[in-house]
């Protein structure tokens, strides 16, 4: 890849400048001077044309055959997986995150499109009883039409194949809209969809930014489906854009993320895990841990072995072998994670580690944090309530199982979270009482797999869940159909 690379929007099947004539350049976070390329700087006119091509698509796609569309994606998911290397190489470039992370994410990315492929032949409904004689029910799933979908930076590829997949399996077609930061990821998926034989206008690509690009898009009348994965500030524009004609929306926004730690944990074990969910992707998950919540008896020794182990992270260019912790995504992010720090530091937590940007030769051209630890928190502090989306993690005593629930369900979030503990009893009362989206015995709150539902409780979304079959509820509307071949009116609830 060259300095001079100009990237295209791709809308209907073509490879396409903004109306607009604008670009904006895409910059490696561990290294601002490494350009990575020059991509179209979309508008509402370039929104509206990719829109009117997936509208145009639309009724052949929704009449070819799941199975038929299902080829396609096998074959995309086996072009992802042999480009593997490569596209993670891309990945590291815009994202920051190590290069075993971003195997990772493109992994997550091929998972999500052989489960969603797999669908081609099951997109299940019901068959079911009827109370009246010589009656036929059954239930089947209809695709809706254009789906918009807004994707975030930190997982540039998985996060893109998740709302791609189901909504194209389903008969949906799409325009895609992926943050400013990492467009690249998000166009090696689509040329590989369209080297996979995806019909022109299916998928539909258009790089940019929120106001100029994604705000079209969510209020466009003619895109019914819009699924957001981002800031809770822009989820709830993405909603009240919607709101008006009713679309079907999907959010996917912050978390707060706990690990409970019992005094009969394995602390070998939830070190493992607390340091990998704290600091793994730089703190930049939805999922990350961010809370660490610990019983008394293990406290002290808990946060000096925890100590320890966050100062020998290797912090670095996420293209170099042995580094674990990538730079932040952005001059904002650091700002945002500097802020946070300072407000802890004048809410009187103490920090045992971090606490200040990296500095010297390897860091000055990037935006890295020192991996960052608060000790004596208290629940309701800023630091332990709101999404900092960076290395910083919390650390707050508690006395008992009960205590340490009531301080992990004590935040507006809920996406995931997580118990360390031997004692069965304590880890199926916690699976009860967490009010998570996702919850996790003897491992942290990041990993999950594609096939089971993903999204959070509370504020984390708005009751819909990614992946898994869940996904599919979302990107298709029910039809229930009845038959009746009794040949004269029987009158359901009338007729006995
Ligand atoms: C996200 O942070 O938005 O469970 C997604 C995980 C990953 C996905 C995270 N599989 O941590």
């Amino acid at each position: 890849m060259t300095d001079e690379q100009i990237f295209k929007n791709y809308i209907g099947g073509q490879w396409q400048e903004s109306a607009g004539h604008e670009t904006f350049d895409n910059i490696n976070p561990a290294d601002t001077t490494d350009r990575i390329g020059a991509f179209q700087k979309s508008n509402a006119e370039d929104v509206a044309a990719a829109i009117a091509a997936a509208r145009a698509a639309f009724p052949a796609w929704k009449r070819t055959p799941p199975p038929k569309r299902a080829e396609i994606l096998f074959r995309a998911g086996q072009l992802l997986a042999e480009r593997k290397d490569d596209l993670a190489r891309d990945m590291t470039r815009e994202m920051g995150k190590p290069i075993e992370e971003t195997h990772g994410d493109v992994q997550e990315a091929i998972d999500m499109t052989f489960y969603m492929a797999g669908e081609g032949r099951r997109l299940f409904g019901q068959t079911t009883t009827s109370e009246l004689p010589s009656k036929f029910c059954m239930s089947v799933r209809n695709p809706i039409g254009v789906c918009g979908l807004i994707t975030p930076w930190n997982f540039p590829m998985a996060i893109p194949a998740w709302k791609i997949m189901p909504a194209v399996i389903c008969g949906n077609t799409v325009v895609i809209k992926p943050a400013e930061d990492t467009p690249l990821s998000a166009l090696n998926l689509v040329k590989t969809l369209e080297e996979a034989g995806l019909p022109p206008g299916v998928v539909n690509y258009v790089s940019g930014f929120g106001p100029e690009a994604g705000a079209p898009l969510a209020k466009h009348p003619d895109v019914p489906v819009v699924s957001f994965t981002g800031s809770p500030e822009v989820g709830r524009q993405v909603a009240q854009a919607g709101a008006d004609l009713f679309k079907h929306v999907c959010l996917e926004m912050g978390g707060k993320n706990a690990i409970i730690v019992m005094g009969d944990a394995n602390l070998d074990l939830a070190l493992d895990g607390a340091i990998w969910g704290g600091f793994g992707t730089t703190g930049q998950r939805c999922t990350a841990t961010s809370r660490i919540i610990l019983h008394k008896d293990v406290y002290t020794e808990f946060s000096q072995r925890f100590v320890e182990r966050a100062g020998k992270l290797k912090v670095g260019n996420g293209a170099d072998p042995g580094v674990q912790v990538g730079p932040l995504i952005s001059r904002a992010q650091l700002s945002k994670v500097e802020r946070y720090v300072e407000i802890g530091v004048r809410e009187d937590a103490r920090i045992l580690c971090g606490g200040s940007r990296l500095t010297g030769e390897e860091y000055d051209r990037g935006w890295f944090y020192a991996p960052t630890i608060f000790a004596d928190c208290e629940p309701g502090m800023r630091i332990c309530r709101e999404e900092i989306f960076g290395p910083v993690v919390v650390l707050i005593p508690c006395n008992n199982l009960d205590h340490a629930i009531e301080i992990a369900n004590g935040v507006a979030y809920g996406l995931s979270s997580s118990i360390y503990t031997r004692n069965i009893n304590n880890a199926f009362k916690a699976m009860r009482e967490m009010e998570t989206g996702i919850f996790y015995v003897n491992a942290p709150t990041i990993g999950a797999e594609t096939h089971l539902p993903f999204g959070g409780a509370k504020q984390t979304g708005n009751g819909h869940r990614e992946a898994a079959t869940a996904a599919l509820d979302f990107y298709t509307e029910w039809k229930s159909v009845y038959i009746d071949y009794s040949d004269k009116l029987q009158r359901a609830q009338i007729d006995t």
